[in-house]
């Protein structure tokens, strides 16, 4: 076979043994191994190394569109705990008559005492918001293995011998998920590369099913306004949760302000007294404060009590973003996109929200 047709089975890259410091190089004798990974997948598996490649949008499109060329089953992740923000925009477009299967990863993270019918109900209705109609929707977890068996069923009946592509923005879990399937119910010795950086997948991998039909890992696009890329490859352990979130309840008066560590400030602005429940990473500390002395504290803590961002970030972190809300009587989130949100279960608000420039804050009804 030529070298050029050998693709990495950790990102699916095409492997290349002459340029070091281009993307898909392996060294020649890497080659000879059963399934061969790039340089780049090593590093990440064994070094958990950050992953500086990403991929172009035109790349990104053009896979998509290729699977409006096929017949199959679309299946398409979400990060439960980063709902809007890892939302793939305008996928009926792309992928033409082929039914989308909506799959919302990462439920470990979410408090314990969940409702299911009612957070796949809050699915079904926000993704219709948003433009799309999917045959169904599974809640699943790729680290603890919950609902994989549910979601094996819906692939079974949905894709009536079909191929299967698992679609999604960057980070949301896809391979991680398809690292899951095939270890429960193939017999592959395959380990695709995950990772908690985005733009881990290069290129499409597929895990042939049977004769006819495989599932396709696909690489996800890389929204540059997530909080990710706020903060450094030691910061986002913090940022993102690892652990079910315990909700914090603060009961506050109208100005007073908290801090979610150095990267996000709310302002209870006007309203009667009540309870703002955070639903963030439990590593990242809240600071309450009055309104009166929250630019101050600001000015005068960031880096230090108000971390992360750590002091060398915060120097170059410019000023927050203010988004207002005026929100309504009953019960609403906050949310900041990739950091959590925040629940308000009260006769309403008003609110001024703080955030890195470029990611955004939205109100909507809320998920818990
Ligand atoms: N808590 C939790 N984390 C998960 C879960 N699934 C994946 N992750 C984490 O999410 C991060 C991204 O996972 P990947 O599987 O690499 O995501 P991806 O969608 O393939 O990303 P790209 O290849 O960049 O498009 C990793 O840090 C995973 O450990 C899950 O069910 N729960
Ligand atoms: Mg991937």
């Amino acid at each position: 076979m030529d070298k050029h047709d050998i693709h990495c089975a950790g990102c699916g890259i095409a492997i290349q043994t002459t340029e070091k410091e281009k993307t898909g190089y392996a060294p020649e004798s890497s080659l000879q191994r059963e399934v061969p990974i790039c340089q780049r997948c090593y590093r990440i598996k064994h070094y958990n190394e950050a992953s500086t490649v990403t991929l172009g949008d035109d790349e990104f499109v053009r896979i998509l569109n290729g699977i409006g060329q096929t017949h199959s089953l679309v299946v398409k992740v979400v990060d439960i705990f980063d709902f809007n923000g890892s939302w793939l925009r305008g996928l009926p477009r792309f992928v033409g008559n082929n039914p989308i299967l909506l799959v919302a990863n990462k439920v470990d993270l979410l408090p314990k005492n969940v409702n299911r019918n009612r957070l796949i109900n809050w699915i079904r209705k926000s993704a219709s918001d948003l433009g799309l109609k999917p045959v169904d929707v599974i809640l699943v977890s790729a680290r603890t293995g919950t609902g994989i068996e549910r979601l094996v069923e819906a692939m079974n009946t949905h894709r009536k011998k079909r191929d299967i592509y698992v679609v999604g923005v960057t980070n949301v879990g896809k391979s991680s998920l398809i690292n899951r399937l095939i270890r429960q119910f193939g017999e592959s010795e395959m380990d695709i590369t995950t990772s908690q950086f985005p733009g881990t997948t290069l290129d499409v991998i597929e895990i042939p099913l049977d004769d006819k039909s495989s599932l396709y890992d696909t690489p996800g696009i890389v929204n540059r306004d997530q909080i990710v890329h706020r903060v450094t490859p030691a910061e986002l352990k913090l940022v993102m949760p690892d652990k079910p979130i315990k909700p914090k309840v603060y009961q506050l008066k109208q100005e007073q302000t908290l801090f979610i560590a150095g990267l996000a400030r709310v302002d209870f602005v006007k309203g009667e007294n009540q309870s703002f429940v955070f639903y963030v990473s439990n590593g990242l500390n809240i600071h309450r404060t009055k309104l009166e002395r929250a630019d101050e504290i600001y000015a005068n803590h960031l880096g230090e009590m108000l971390s992360p961002p750590g002091k060398e970030a915060a120097e170059s972190m410019s000023r927050l973003e203010k988004f207002t809300f005026k929100v309504p009587p009953g019960d609403f989130d906050l949310v900041i996109s990739g950091l959590g949100w925040v629940a308000l279960h009260g006769s309403g608000a008003n609110v001024a929200v703080y955030v890195p420039k470029g990611v955004t804050a939205s109100l909507r009804p809320s998920l818990i």
